[in-house]
């Protein structure tokens, strides 16, 4: 199988890879030939405007998918920081947290001073993923996962991306930033949608 991830983000690709690896190969199941976006002319701009994981993980595969041959098979993945202190923010707009060029850096810099006055006990968040698996016969499925946790005060660690060095995740005592791709792949919103994903795969065979 050829699953072609809509997605411009290497920090995502980089998961994707590690991920349908590991979890395929736990199941038994055939490894997956996971194609860039990049490797097929590049990932068609999208507005993400739809408020929602949901709309904007569609918005995605479907642009991806119409420069595909039907019969492809398209993965898309939107994700995103809430704060339970922010009411949810920056949520579906984590990408662009601080400003439309979606600078990753200043958006980590915006989410530590928002949080500056958030006491200890007030700072928990959670990931969240979404994938929507687009193929042929009109498969048209989606997976969700989620990863709760509390940020830091400052960020600690360079591993990962996006929001990582912030996000301590439940039962753990180091950031996203600082644990090893390994260990935040047994833990994360993204492993756990791909969880679901594997053992969809694995029912169809
Ligand atoms: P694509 O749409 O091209 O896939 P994107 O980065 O714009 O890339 P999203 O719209 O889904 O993707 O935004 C997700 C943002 O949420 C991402 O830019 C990070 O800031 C944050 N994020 C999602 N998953 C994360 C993770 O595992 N670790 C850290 N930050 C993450």
């Amino acid at each position: 199988m050829r699953l072609h991830l809509a997605s411009a983000n290497p920090g995502k690709l980089r998961e994707h890879l590690s991920l349908a690896r590991a979890l395929l190969e736990r199941r038994g199941l055939p490894p997956i030939e996971l194609v860039s976006a990049a490797a097929v002319g590049g990932m068609p701009a999208v507005p993400e405007d739809t408020g929602t994981f949901e709309g904007n993980v569609r918005q995605k595969a479907e642009a991806l998918r119409a420069r595909l041959p039907a019969e492809a098979w398209v993965l898309a993945d939107d994700s995103g920081l809430c704060v339970d202190a922010l009411g949810g923010a920056p949520g579906v707009d984590s990408a662009v947290y601080a400003g439309p060029e979606g600078d990753s850096a200043a958006n980590l810099a915006k989410l530590v001073r928002e949080m500056r006055p958030v006491p200890g006990g007030l700072r928990a968040a959670h990931f969240v993923c979404l994938l929507l698996l687009l193929g042929p016969g009109g498969v048209d499925r989606s997976f969700t996962g989620r990863c709760e946790g509390r940020l830091l005060l400052e960020p600690s660690g360079a591993g990962g991306f996006g929001y990582d060095p912030l996000f301590v995740p439940a039962g753990a005592s180091a950031s996203f930033g600082e644990l090893p791709e390994a260990e935040k792949n047994e833990l994360s919103h993204r492993a756990r949608a791909w969880a679901k994903l594997a053992d969809w795969l694995s029912a169809r065979r």
